[in-house]
């Protein structure tokens, strides 16, 4: 079995310091951060989903699975990071009303630091009142909304509707499980990203235009 095989299976234990130290063990191994995060803890997360959904596990198991993800994407995020670089931008984030995921919100936001933007996040459950409000305050370039839900992804087109209407000029991203590009296209979003590394490229390529 392979290390990268060893971290999918033990995100279902929800052993979070042997997790850690099968982490430090691919490290050693030579395997890189953005390896173990995709093929390890983001690949044993997908089962994790995949056996929620047949009723093998619960949400406690979920639960558990979570907690031990965020101890491995701690573990992960320095080595994520370049630090000393000028800030490239602003980048506000958080996962819309009624939705408490946060994992794939929290990895969007330590891309967008490791790519050098300074980021604010808001947070899960955040509503459209409370995206206008800290975006009057903060006047972020990026606004990022994150949903997991098909049922909080229909919030998405409030808080872009409200955003725009309230005259915010921030270039706005959304993604998320249920995202798809026509979904953004058709609540006005500026873009889709389906994933964090490319929710940062397409920010970057936009602002460089
Ligand atoms: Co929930 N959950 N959950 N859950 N959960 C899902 C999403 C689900 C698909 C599971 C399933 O049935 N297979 C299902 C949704 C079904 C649907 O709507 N179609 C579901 C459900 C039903 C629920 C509850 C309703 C269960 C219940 O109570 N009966 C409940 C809802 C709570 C709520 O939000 N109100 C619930 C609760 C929970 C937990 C609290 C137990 C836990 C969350 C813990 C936490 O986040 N702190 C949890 C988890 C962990 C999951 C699964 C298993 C994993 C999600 C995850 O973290 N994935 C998930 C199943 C799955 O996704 N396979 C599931 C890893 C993460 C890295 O990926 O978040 O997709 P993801 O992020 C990706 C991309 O989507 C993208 O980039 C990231 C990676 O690069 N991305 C963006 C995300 N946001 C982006 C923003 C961007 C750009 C890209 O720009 C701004």
């Amino acid at each position: 079995m392979t290390i990268l095989t060893k971290i999918s299976d033990e995100l279902l234990n929800g052993d979070s310091e042997k997790l850690v130290s099968q982490i430090e063990e691919a490290l050693d191994e030579g395997l890189s951060a953005n390896e173990i995060l995709n093929d390890g803890l983001i690949k044993g997360m997908s089962v994790v989903g995949a056996l929620f959904k047949n009723g093998e596990v619960f949400i406690p198991e979920v639960l558990i699975a979570a907690r031990a993800m965020a101890k491995g994407i701690e573990r992960l995020e320095p080595l994520i990071l370049k630090s000393g670089i000028p800030p490239k931008g602003k980048v506000m984030i958080g996962t819309v009303q009624d939705d408490l995921h946060d994992i794939g919100k929290n990895l969007v936001a330590i891309m967008f630091k490791g790519a050098g933007f300074e980021v604010i996040d808001l947070g899960v459950n955040v509503s459209a009142e409370k995206f206008v409000s800290e975006a009057r305050k903060h006047q972020p370039d990026v606004i990022g909304l994150s949903a997991l839900l098909t049922t909080t992804m229909m919030n998405m087109e409030k808080i872009v509707q409200s955003l725009k209407e309230s005259g915010i000029p921030s270039i706005i991203i959304v993604g998320g499980a249920p995202v798809s590009e026509e979904y953004a296209t058709s609540i006005h979003a500026d873009f889709f990203a389906k994933n964090a590394v490319e929710g940062v490229e397409k920010v970057l390529t936009a602002m460089a235009s």
